[in-house]
C-alpha cells in the first residue's frame, strides 16, 4: 500500500432495501487515502449480503492488516450517529439480503461467543462528537441484519489478533433519502464525514475509554 503508516480499515455498504444510495459508502469512500493522527485510512465497500460481506471482510483484514477496524452502515430509523456498544452472534433477516439470502436465527460464526462489546472508546467518541456539535448516541443493539453480522465479525477478528480494535457506527439517511419518507430523520454527508473523522481521531487518541454515563432504562 505504499506506506508503512498503521492502517484503519473503514467499511461502508452498497445500497439495499430498494434504495439507490447507501450513505455509509458515500461517507466512507470520501475518506479513502486520508491520513489522520499518523494513520492511513483504507476504505472498502462491502456488499449488503451476509455471506459475501464476511468473506470480503476476512480477505481485507488479511491484506490491509489494520490496527483499527471501523464498520459503518445505514440505519434508516436512527436520528443520530449511533455508536454501537455490542454485536451479537446472530443473523435474523427481516428482508432478504442483496443476494436473496434470508437467514433466520443462524449464528454469524458457529461456536463463537454470543456477543462481543466494541473495543473502541465509544463514550469518549460520543463526547468528542457532542463537543463538535454533532448529534451522537450510544446504541445497545446493531440489529440482526448484515450490519450486526459485520460488526460481530470485526469484533471476532479483533479478539483473535493482538493490537487491533474494532467497532461499528450506524448513520441516519441522507436528506435526499429522507425527503421521500414521512417523518424520517437525516444527516448531511459532510456531517457524517466530519463525525467519522472525529470518531477515528478520538479512537486513536484514547486507548482506554472514559467512564461517562450513556445507559438507558426501558
Ligand atoms: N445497513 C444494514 C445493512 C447494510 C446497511 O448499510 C443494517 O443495518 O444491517
Amino acid at each position: 500500500m505504499g506506506t508503512s503508516l498503521p492502517r484503519i480499515l473503514l467499511t461502508g455498504f452498497d445500497p439495499f432495501g430498494g434504495e439507490i444510495v447507501n450513505p455509509s459508502w458515500e461517507a466512507v469512500r470520501a475518506l479513502h487515502g486520508k491520513r489522520m493522527a499518523g494513520h492511513l485510512v483504507v476504505s472498502a465497500q462491502l456488499p449488503t449480503e451476509f455471506a459475501a460481506s464476511l468473506r470480503l471482510l476476512k480477505r481485507l483484514e488479511r491484506e490491509v492488516r489494520p490496527v483499527i477496524l471501523l464498520g459503518v452502515g445505514q440505519a434508516g430509523g436512527r436520528h443520530q450517529l449511533s455508536l454501537e456498544r455490542v454485536a451479537i452472534n446472530l443473523q435474523d433477516a427481516r428482508i432478504p439480503d442483496n443476494a436473496g439470502a434470508q437467514p433466520i436465527d443462524e449464528p454469524v460464526i458457529a461456536g463463537a461467543p454470543a456477543a462481543y462489546f466494541s473495543t473502541l472508546p465509544i463514550k469518549a467518541m460520543q463526547a468528542a462528537l457532542h463537543n463538535a456539535g454533532l448529534p451522537a448516541e450510544i446504541s445497545q443493539t446493531a440489529g440482526t441484519y448484515v450490519c450486526n453480522h459485520i460488526a460481530y465479525a470485526m469484533l471476532y477478528l479483533a479478539a483473535k489478533r493482538r493490537g487491533i480494535r474494532a467497532g461499528f457506527i450506524h448513520i441516519p439517511y441522507l436528506p435526499q433519502q429522507a425527503a421521500h419518507i414521512r417523518g424520517a430523520a437525516s444527516m448531511s454527508q459532510s456531517d457524517v464525514e466530519r463525525g467519522l473523522v472525529i470518531a477515528l481521531r478520538t479512537a486513536i487518541a484514547t486507548p482506554v475509554d472514559r467512564p461517562l454515563e450513556a445507559g438507558t432504562i426501558d
